[in-house]
């Protein structure tokens, strides 16, 4: 579309308040904003107030980057990577804006002349928690990459208008508290409401015969939901890219209100819109377990129906066919969340665009590649067929017609094999009927990757074999990454300013430049100087928790971190087990020669996880007991730091002294955490699973503390015949432990309270906590005898930051770019395009 003639050449001046750099021209533009966009004057202005005029003052400075952008990928025709995800998990945006604009210190300076503090106001921002755990916060750093990259995309998902629930710790148990992360506003996001669509639910199909004579189906549905976009800027570090994050928010449709509204039913009226916006109103709060609830299908299909008719309408808009859809796009869906995409898509293209089903489907297995997530058999998603043909009752037609082509080609491909066919049909028969999302994303994809290497592996011998024997040549292996601007340049100034100083800064964006810091493992000043940034930032977190639990921490004690979602697959107990231990040794013989520790725990339960809830209490019930031991001043301590989120996880990685990442081998995918305490200098004890494994090859195996059974060893243990009761009696220390634990020690004599967690363990203990255990306390010996030696310990620090390069979200999404997105970088000009005629 042309501008009306007469706004041709019409011109605003961008007002160099609006895109100034220079401390005057801030510290104007955030007075400016705060009286006209707050309606304040600094006596009477809040803390918030201006944190959201320095917000906006931001945001204008991205805002010509946003726009340039745009318009370069428009006039291109760009390819773009459509990134659909149920979660991302942003955290707050002030800070990594001002560092990925290269105006942080700038805008520190400004704020300061004007009696202010950047750290506090950047406390003011509520962050957006828009999902669980690694894989919602996965997306977010793949995000900062792209833009970093200069690759064109759009990020797709749903804007929650309650995130992640923020956890309360109440007599040691969690307590779950709304999220109301809007209420005050968000600066950092402009609604687009033109560009609205409709998303239909529930209701009917009928067909019919169309003028030529074609038959058609179309869909009568129960019920209409509008999606309207808002879209927040992401900024690359340092380049003119500036992406969108395009989240959806549900609404009752004016028309759909207004039949009902004639009739009369004006308050039915108002109640369809409220249940219609209860779609987007709260994130399900459940880290690999899918639930199988209703709500959560159509918060599915309606962010995918609302990106799909995105995508079509952009295509159109640039004036490209639908045959062109693949050249524009390639969706990548993060897990199975999206996975209804390929039915939605195949149902626009046809239903609504009049495609045949070969140049629908055509279009559809060329466009979209599949990211799995996870190992673990309850998240993998599916659906009662009742309850999805219910709500997508044309969805479950074309995805019985994508099985019964499918299966006709395995039958070709292996003859009397019916085994076979009940294992990969996209529908499980051998109960009650569910749809199978992930063999829906598999068959509909050209592209299916795990997240690091022993992950994909698995999945080709064990979760995915059928699809991997069937298509051998779309599995590919795509390992993790975390962006450098985050997690090392925001959280840890002291850290950056050093490698700065020593190597430059180019390693921002070229993490592999780490290397050249192994020069300086064995020089005694660069190891005091690397030493006194850690105790710095320990300083730091000790004084957080001195706040947040009333303790006094020692900054010199081996600072033991834990902070992921809490679930039994991940261990928090084995290392609880551990500090027991530890506890009972020093009991025992208080001349103990072991370093003063303080073990550190975050991380939230899914609400209904109650064992997993369990976990989080007997934390706190340990911590009560040794906090207040006499005996144990000075010498251990346990932090329960309630509300893990990402603002926390930037204080706490950079003060780590060691990383915990104790999963059983062959369930956590890959781990993101793990590279991020790496990153910051912490050494890892873990076992070989996930990235572990390729952290340990990089950082080298002298530099890591690794236990455990193998995942092979696992298995084989597993067909054997495991019996944790064999562990328990023939380990007394791990008896006392686990007894201490039954008889109330640790639960104010309460002997009930942990029983179901111990019962299990002793019963079942499906993820091997008992057969770890010893191996486990033997390798946290040495690794308190290793930090005794400082020397050592701040080596091997230096040598871990020095060689996890690879880690970087730029290179993972290079490799993506690379081997499946062919996406090639769109560098972007600065233009004034306020010029109305352009
Ligand atoms: O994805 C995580 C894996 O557990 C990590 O090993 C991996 O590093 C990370 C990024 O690849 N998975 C994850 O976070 N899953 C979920 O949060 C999840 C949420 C909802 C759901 C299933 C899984 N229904």
């Amino acid at each position: 579309m042309q501008p009306a003639a007469n706004l041709n050449h019409a011109a605003v001046q961008v007002e160099d308040d609006r895109t100034g750099l220079t401390p005057e021209t801030l510290k104007r533009a955030f007075l400016d904003n705060l009286f006209y966009i707050q309606g304040k004057f600094p006596r009477l202005a809040t803390q918030h107030d201006y944190y959201m005029a320095l917000a906006y003052t931001v945001r204008d400075r991205l805002l010509q980057r946003w726009i340039s952008t745009a318009a370069a990928y428009t006039e291109q025709g760009s390819r773009t990577v459509a990134y659909l995800s149920a979660e991302f998990l942003m955290g707050p945006q002030l800070g990594h804006n001002l560092v990925n604009l290269g105006i942080y210190d700038i805008v520190q300076q400004a704020v300061a002349d004007l009696g202010l503090n950047l750290d506090e106001l950047m406390e003011q921002e509520a962050e957006p928690g828009l999902g669980n755990g690694g894989l919602g916060r996965l997306a977010a750093c793949y995000l900062d990459s792209m833009a970093t990259l200069e690759v064109p995309s759009l990020g797709y998902g749903i804007r929650y208008e309650f995130g992640i629930f923020r956890q309360d710790i109440r007599n040691g148990q969690q307590v779950e508290v709304t999220d109301k992360w809007l209420r005050l506003g968000n600066p950092w996001e402009l609604p687009r409401p033109e560009w609205a669509v409709d998303v239909k639910l529930g209701g009917h199909t009928e067909a019919y015969t169309d003028r030529s004579g074609r038959y058609r189906v179309r869909w009568i549905p129960y019920q209409v939901i509008k999606g309207v976009p808002y879209d927040m800027p992401i900024a690359g570090y340092r380049t003119n890219t500036c992406n969108t994050l395009r989240l959806w928010s549900a609404q009752a449709p004016e028309a759909f209100d207004f039949e009902i509204f004639n009739s009369g039913d004006y308050l039915g009226a108002v109640q369809d819109k409220l249940s219609s916006e209860n779609l987007s109103k709260v994130l399900y709060p459940n880290d690999n377990i899918s639930q199988g609830k209703r709500l959560r299908l159509a918060q599915q299909i309606f962010f995918v129906s609302c990106s799909l008719q995105d995508m079509l309408r952009i295509l159109a808009r640039q004036g490209l066919a639908l045959s062109q859809f693949s050249q524009k796009f390639v969706i990548q869906l993060n897990d199975t969340h999206p996975a209804v995409t390929v039915a939605e898509l195949m149902r626009l293209l046809m239903d609504e665009h009049g495609l045949s089903w070969d140049a629908a489907w055509d279009i559809t297995q060329r466009s979209i590649a599949y990211t799995n997530h996870t190992l673990m058999p309850e998240a993998l998603e599916k659906w009662p067929v009742d309850m999805f043909g219910q709500l997508l009752p044309r969805h479950l037609e074309i995805i019985y017609e994508i099985n019964h082509r499918f299966l006709e080609q395995v039958r070709a491909r292996f003859p009397d094999d019916s085994d076979r066919l009940r294992r990969l049909s996209l529908i499980d028969e051998s109960g009650e009927r569910y749809v199978r999302m992930a063999h829906l994303a598999c068959v509909g994809s050209f592209s299916i990757n795990g997240v690091a290497a022993l992950h994909t592996e698995l999945l080709k011998q064990d979760v995915l074999k059928d699809f991997y024997e069937l298509y051998p040549e779309k599995f590919n292996s795509k390992t993790n990454g975390v962006t450098p601007r985050r997690f090392m340049v925001l959280s840890n100034p002291r850290q950056t300013e050093m490698l700065n100083r020593t190597i430059g800064d180019t390693w921002v964006s070229r993490l592999d430049e780490l290397k050249r810091l192994e020069a300086k493992a064995e020089d005694p000043s660069f190891q005091h100087d690397w030493h006194m940034i850690k105790q710095a930032n320990k300083g730091d977190l000790a004084n957080y928790m001195a706040k947040q639990n009333g303790l006094v921490i020692n900054p010199e004690s081996l600072f033991d971190v834990q902070v992921k979602r809490i679930h039994e697959y991940k261990r928090q107990h084995l290392n609880v087990l551990h500090i027991i231990t530890l506890y009972h040794r020093l009991k025992a013989s208080p001349n103990l020669e072991v370093p003063p520790r303080t073990f550190i725990f975050g991380g939230k339960a899914a609400p209904g996880y109650h064992v997993a809830k369990l976990m989080i209490r007997l934390v706190n019930g340990v911590a009560e007991v040794i906090n207040h031991d006499p005996a144990m001043r000075d010498r251990l301590k346990v932090v329960f730091l309630r509300n893990f989120n990402v603002r926390l996880a930037q204080r706490i990685y950079p003060a780590a002294d060691l990383s915990e990442q104790i999963s059983m081998a062959g369930k956590e995918a890959s781990g993101t955490g793990n590279m991020k305490f790496a990153l910051n200098g912490a050494v890892t004890i873990g076992t070989l699973d996930g990235a572990n494994v390729e952290i340990r090859d990089e950082v080298g195996a002298e530099n890591f503390f690794l236990f455990g059974l193998t995942a092979p060893e696992v298995y084989a243990l597993k067909a054997q015949g495991y019996n944790p009761w064999d562990y328990y009696q023939g380990d007394p220390e791990l008896k006392q432990a686990l007894d201490s634990i039954l008889v109330g020690t640790f639960s104010r004599g309460d002997g009930e309270v942990f029983k179901p967690l111990i019962d299990s363990l002793l019963n079942w203990d499906p993820y091997l906590l008992l057969a770890d255990y010893q191996d486990y306390v033997a390798c946290q010996e040495r690794v308190g005898q290793a930090f005794c030696d400082r020397t050592h310990w701040t080596r091997m620090s230096i040598l871990n930051v020095a060689r996890m390069g690879l880690f970087s979200s730029d290179r993972s999404i290079q490799d993506y770019c690379r081997d499946v997105w062919r996406t090639p970088a769109v560098p972007i000009e600065l233009t004034d395009h306020a010029q109305l005629g352009e």
